[in-house]
């Protein structure tokens, strides 16, 4: 029996999470209502509209400002136990600070988290799901050494407001995102393309950001409330593309420049940035001229700050690669953080494709992304905040129905191993906004309707396929939904 095959009658345990997940720009339109503030994607879509795939904006998104209600209905259709969204900072703190908290903002988060409670659904809040107050941005964003000041007001604000009821919080999602393609590169607002250079500043910046804001919950809010602070990061299955010793090494660069630099920092034993990854920086960055290294290090100071600042590990996961160091090509500006480490990747042919063109099946990716955490960082609490497939649209998603049994056989595997994992949310509860992809790619497990103004949403096979994985608590491979009415149980 191989890993990942369907293997009857295997159980999530009873305190096993199930939920979805979704962010404040993808879903909430409402861009400029009752006081909201701009922030960066708001800008991006407004001046640079061809950089967006559709030339569609967030605008009005799913609308979920007006329609928390139907998507907390939602929720309850699926039976899930937890619900993951993110808050957007310029609707709390239209100009990014704290001088000013826009009350109608915390009205609106104060309204869904209730409506949720109602219905025993356990809200967990995403502080930044990268929609940076733009004038934050026009400061420099996250290459300013005070964002973590920034942050940390912004926490408080949030905190404040809300740990009375929430009880779990994740700070940033994705640094690896935020820094590498929205400063590293450009595919995410803000499209700084400084490649070599903004990723790594960013990097130093958002560890430092991130423990601010984590301390604070943890000196503060915990003792009185109780609740738990997290990171997530988004992580690949990666496997060497033969069993070469440097292609094995290969893998080792591709994590520490893909997530360990943002991870490490936390999670790691002695702290601070991976190693190799630091000499290899340092090493171009001396050929290529530069008085000193493009990664600044941590004082030992910030290192001890930062090191355990998490009480669990955030994942999400959706597409896997080989890497080898024969792949690499000089694609790669010079300097860039790819270049710095001079890696390859590609995917099998046998991989199925997703509509999202970074996105190939790679089998039993979940339990291969478990074993490269657990590896790195012993048996820390897992959760997978993100998983899922994207498609072009319709009703009958097979393949998305596929994914999502294998994703959840494969974390069965993981827990048959003793990974400590502790839940699962779908990305996404409905189709919404794709940054530069805008609608052109869908994840949700209910369709959206986006050319009737009331956005409609409509269950799609794999959502009666999830409810039914979460009332049984197991991966059924025939079941097959008996109507296409959705209903409360
Ligand atoms: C998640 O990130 C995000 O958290 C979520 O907001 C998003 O909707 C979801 O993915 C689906 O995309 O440089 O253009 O090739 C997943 C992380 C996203 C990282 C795609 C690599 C490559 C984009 N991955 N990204 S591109």
């Amino acid at each position: 029996l191989t890993c990942g095959e369907v293997r009857q009658g295997r159980k999530f345990p009873d305190d096993f999470v199930f939920g979805v997940a979704t962010a404040s720009y993808q879903i909430e339109g409402a861009w400029d209502e009752d006081g909201k503030g701009e922030n960066i994607w708001d800008y991006l879509v407004h001046t640079n509209p061809d950089a967006i795939a559709d030339r569609s904006t967030g605008d009005v998104a799913c609308d979920s400002y007006h329609k928390y209600k139907r998507d907390v209905e939602m929720l309850r259709e699926l039976g899930v136990g937890s619900y993951r969204f993110s808050l957007s900072w310029s609707r709390i703190l239209p100009s990014g600070f704290a001088n000013h908290v826009n009350e109608a903002g915390i009205q609106y988060y104060n309204n869904l988290i209730d409506e949720l409670l109602k219905y025993n659904i356990d809200p967990i809040i995403t502080l930044y799901h990268w929609d940076l107050p733009q004038k934050l941005q026009e400061l420099g964003g996250w290459l300013n050494p005070l964002v973590g000041d920034w942050f940390e007001d912004y926490a408080r604000v949030v905190y404040e407001h809300f740990s009375d009821r929430v009880k779990s919080f994740i700070t940033i999602n994705e640094p690896a995102q935020v820094c590498y393609e929205g400063y590293g590169t450009d595919t995410k607002a803000p499209l700084l393309n400084a490649t070599g250079i903004g990723e790594y500043i960013c990097a130093r910046n958002i560890a430092l950001a991130h423990a601010k804001a984590y301390h604070l919950y943890n000196n503060v809010y915990k003792p009185k409330y109780g609740g738990e602070c997290g990171y997530t990061f988004a992580v690949d299955s990666t496997a060497p593309l033969t069993d070469s010793e440097e292609d094995k090494y290969a893998v080792e660069l591709l994590t520490q420049q893909q997530w360990a630099i943002y991870s490490d920092p936390v999670f790691s034993k002695d702290g601070g940035f991976p190693k190799e990854l630091l000499e290899l920086v340092a090493k171009k960055s001396a050929a290529q001229g530069f008085p000193r290294s493009r990664l600044i290090d941590f004082t030992e100071e910030e290192k001890a700050y930062i090191r355990g600042t998490s009480d669990f590990f955030g994942v999400n996961h959706y597409s896997g690669s080989l890497a080898s160091p024969s792949l690499y090509t000089s694609q790669y500006a010079v300097p860039s953080s790819m270049d710095d480490i001079e890696v390859g990747q590609t995917v099998s042919d046998d991989w199925l494709q997703a509509a999202s063109s970074w996105f190939q099946k790679m089998p039993n990716s979940v339990y291969i992304t478990m074993k490269l955490i657990q590896n790195r960082y012993g048996d820390v609490p897992i959760y997978i905040t993100e998983n899922g497939w994207s498609s072009y649209g319709g009703i009958d998603d097979e393949d998305r129905v596929d994914y999502y049994r294998s994703a959840l056989e494969s974390a069965l595997d993981a827990l048959d191993e003793g990974i400590n994992l502790k839940g699962y949310y779908a990305w996404s509860l409905m189709d919404n906004f794709e940054w530069l992809a805008g609608y052109t790619e869908r994840f949700g497990l209910y369709q959206v309707d986006y050319d009737d103004p009331e956005r409609t949403r409509t269950p799609r096979k794999s959502a009666f396929v999830y409810k039914h994985i979460i009332k049984t608590r197991m991966v059924d491979p025939d079941y097959e939904p008996e109507s296409n009415v959705m209903t409360i149980d």
